[in-house]
């Protein structure tokens, strides 16, 4: 029934929300919710569900053939999309409204080295409010492995869902202990936010996304939703290109929530098990700029249900930041970026992207990249 996952006070509220997302375009964060919708977590935490497989992120570097090392980009890439799109539902029972990371904002975390694979670290920084632009860099330095990426989403509505087009990309770089560098670029699938209308938002992926490497080795991935007379949810069919040949060298297929299988009956990716999520210091140690310190007293708020505290205290970050704008407009000190700059061209987005399909090559906006500097890449 309508709105059977919202609390019987905030109908009215939902349906006028969900009203208002209809006739919108844009920046969603915009929009104010009903308290049911609201999540204490911030964007900026998102990147992290690029590194709740660590393993599988070290293992890259183990395959001992470039079309190995595909096949390890894609299980790695393939496991971590429960995590990016299932997490809230898991969590808190369905996808909620994550809160609008302010300029500067941080997420700084690791996953320990456990039997040999290696520290991996990562640094989130909100590098832009208007449009809201996250950049990431997630870093296994000893196995020599780096994922550099930046987010970006443009959100409509269409037939009940809100369709969310992702922007920016992911540069995954692995230095061989040869000395040999090779790229992949990741480009991100599009969402379809459905269940709107019972109050229960779910994310399914559609579309297709792609990693091209310069190996030349190219996997395409395309997504399939349940439809109405059949198909599963979070359904996928990846296929692995050689560089030599128009016919897939691998054909994978199943569910990005579960398992999926190659042609031969083999499990390849298999998520039914734990994760690994972030280790961060204390809130004590935080500094003022990471994510959950600039949002405790939200995020407390919101966790307790005291919905008055929570937004006297959004509303004094928001008017502390924009205060802030106005200062550096007046004193013509623009913010500085503390760990990622802005770039006007990524060559090797430009390079790789070549080995897709014209007509499905993700149009990259001006003005979105970022790169953290000493990256490997950069
Ligand atoms: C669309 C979304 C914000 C962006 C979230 C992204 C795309 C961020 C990058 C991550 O790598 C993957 C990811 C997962 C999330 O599913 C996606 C969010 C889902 C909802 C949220 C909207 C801005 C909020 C809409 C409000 C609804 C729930 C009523």
């Amino acid at each position: 029934n309508a709105g059977e996952g919202v609390p019987a006070s905030q109908r009215s509220s939902w349906t006028q929300f969900v009203k208002a997302i209809a006739s919108f375009s844009g920046d969603l964060s915009s929009l104010t919710a009903p308290p049911f919708i609201l999540s204490p977590i911030s964007l900026t935490e998102f990147p992290a569900y690029w590194g709740e497989h660590p393993q599988l992120f070290a293992a890259i570097v183990d395959g001992k053939t470039e079309e190995d090392r595909a096949l390890r980009v894609l299980k790695w890439f393939i496991s971590t999309l429960k995590g990016q799109y299932t997490t809230r539902n898991d969590t808190m029972g369905s996808e909620k409204k994550p809160l609008n990371p302010v300029l500067g904002e941080e997420f700084l975390g690791h996953w320990p080295d456990v039997n040999g694979r290696g520290r991996q670290t990562l640094v989130v920084e909100q590098v832009s409010h208007h449009p809201p632009i996250t950049a990431y860099y997630l870093e296994n330095a000893s196995k020599g492995i780096s994922l550099q990426g930046h987010n970006a989403q443009k959100t409509s509505f269409s037939s009940g869902s809100i369709i969310v087009k992702q922007i920016g990309h992911a540069l995954l770089t692995i230095n061989l202990p040869s000395g040999k560098k090779e790229k992949y670029l990741i480009t991100l699938p599009r969402l379809r936010i459905d269940g709107l209308w019972y109050g229960s938002p779910y994310v399914e992926l559609s579309e297709m996304s792609y990693i091209a490497s310069s190996t030349g080795f190219l996997s395409t991935i395309e997504y399939k939703g349940k439809g109405y007379f059949s198909g599963k949810y979070h359904s996928f069919k990846a296929q692995v290109f050689s560089p030599s040949s128009s016919r897939a060298a691998h054909t994978i297929e199943g569910q990005w929530t579960t398992t999926s299988k190659d042609t031969h009956g083999v499990v390849f990716t298999d998520v039914t098990g734990p994760k690994e999520t972030i280790s961060t210091p204390p809130l004590a140690e935080m500094g003022e700029w990471e994510s959950r310190k600039l949002w405790e007293k939200v995020a407390k708020g919101i966790r307790e249900s005291d919905f008055d505290t929570a937004s006297r205290e959004k509303s004094k970050i928001e008017n502390e930041q924009r205060q802030r704008r106005k200062d550096e407009l007046a004193a013509g000190t623009p913010w500085k970026l503390k760990y990622f700059e802005h770039v006007d061209k990524d060559q090797d987005y430009a390079e790789l992207a070549g080995l897709i399909d014209s007509t499905s090559v993700p149009t990259e906006e001006d003005g979105y990249i970022y790169r953290k500097p000493e990256s490997p890449n950069a």
